[in-house]
């Protein structure tokens, strides 16, 4: 099944958004297989946003997100990583509809409350970047037979 990088950012996490966001990722149907509250170093960070290095907010945005604790999760589920972006709305809060967690909680894009990968590659690098295989819990719940 596929699986997904979610995180909850400093500012998330600052204003107790932890619960409402893992909330909103249950009641759709997923299912959590890994998650921890963790204070990411510069060298985590740099590489976990390699791709906009070259980037004029690079350096705000490794400021940004070793601010405070992040709440790193690995969500499972048919088209998780697709539709978990979209339940998080646009990059920037300002055009992120209401109903996405961006659209109803933040309000500038360098404070956006949330991350979640942007494709399977993206998904699977950011998993192995984040996480060991221990630390990845395989588990059947009840009520996948009521969502598949
Ligand atoms: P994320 O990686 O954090 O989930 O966000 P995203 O895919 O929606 O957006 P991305 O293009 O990957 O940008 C990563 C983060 O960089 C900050 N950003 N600032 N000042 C700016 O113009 C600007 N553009 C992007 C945002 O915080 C964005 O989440
Ligand atoms: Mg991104």
């Amino acid at each position: 099944m596929e699986k997904t990088f979610l995180m909850v950012k400093p500012d998330g996490v600052q204003r107790n958004l932890v619960g409402e966001i893992v909330n909103r990722f249950e009641r759709k149907g997923f299912k959590l297989v890994g998650a921890k509250l963790m204070q990411i170093s510069e060298e985590l960070a740099s590489e976990h946003y390699g791709e906009h290095k070259e980037r004029p907010f690079f350096g705000e945005l490794v400021e940004f997100i070793t601010s405070g604790p992040v709440f790193a999760m690995v969500w499972e589920g048919e088209k998780v990583i697709s539709t978990a972006r979209e339940m998080m709305g646009k990059t920037n809060p300002a055009e992120a509809l209401p109903g996405t967690v961006r659209g109803d909680f933040g309000v500038t894009v360098g404070k956006n409350v949330i991350h979640g990968s942007d494709s399977p590659e993206s998904a699977e690098r950011e998993i192995n970047l984040f996480f060991n295989q221990n630390e990845l819990i395989s588990y059947s719940k009840q009520d996948s037979n009521w969502i598949y």
